[in-house]
């Protein structure tokens, strides 16, 4: 079993709803156990200014699938809600599920990076993180907690 994080976002089409959905799906997946979720946090758009705020949070996965398997299923829940895959950098979409962290692993692949590439500079990530794993020192050694007092909240408010 590895212990994986997931990042989900989502900024239209009711995105509350779409993370409640993603939650049942993470829950349903094959030869994986959904650990916990942390609150819904409400987020300021990275990216272009001119779309509506996220809501983001983070999901605690233990599987046995392995990284690209893991990332198949991501990418098959985002296409059941719809997402639309777009040319637009950091565009709105429906849902974004991202794999954060799988296990102490370093993974660079034509389809994956892991770490995820962005999640030390973002508010939306680290918080909902540290609040699932307090404790949590990334591949890099860096600790989870060293981090959050670089990346300031930006406006993050818990929503449920
Ligand atoms: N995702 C993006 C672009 N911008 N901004 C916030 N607040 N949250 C996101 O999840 C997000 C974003 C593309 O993945
Ligand atoms: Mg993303
Ligand atoms: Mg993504």
């Amino acid at each position: 079993m590895i212990r994986c994080y997931i990042g989900l976002g989502a900024n239209l089409e009711q995105p509350v709803l779409q993370l409640e959905q993603a939650v049942l799906a993470l829950r349903q997946l094959p030869d994986t156990t959904l650990v916990a979720v942390s609150d819904f946090y409400g987020s300021k758009p990275m990216g272009p200014q001119d779309q509506p705020d996220y809501v983001n949070a983070v999901a605690a996965l233990d599987t046995e699938l392995g990284p690209e398997a893991l990332l198949d299923q991501l990418q098959q829940i985002e296409q059941q809600q719809g997402r639309q895959r777009k040319a637009l950098r950091w565009g709105p979409r429906t849902l974004d599920l991202d794999l954060l962290l799988y296990g102490n692993q370093h993974i660079h692949s034509e389809r994956l990076t892991v770490p995820h590439y962005g999640m030390k500079q973002r508010e939306f990530v680290l918080y909902p993180l540290h609040q699932l794993a307090p404790q949590l020192v990334l591949p890099c050694g860096t600790a989870l907690t060293s981090l959050l007092a670089l990346v300031p909240e930006n406006g993050l408010t818990i929503l449920k």
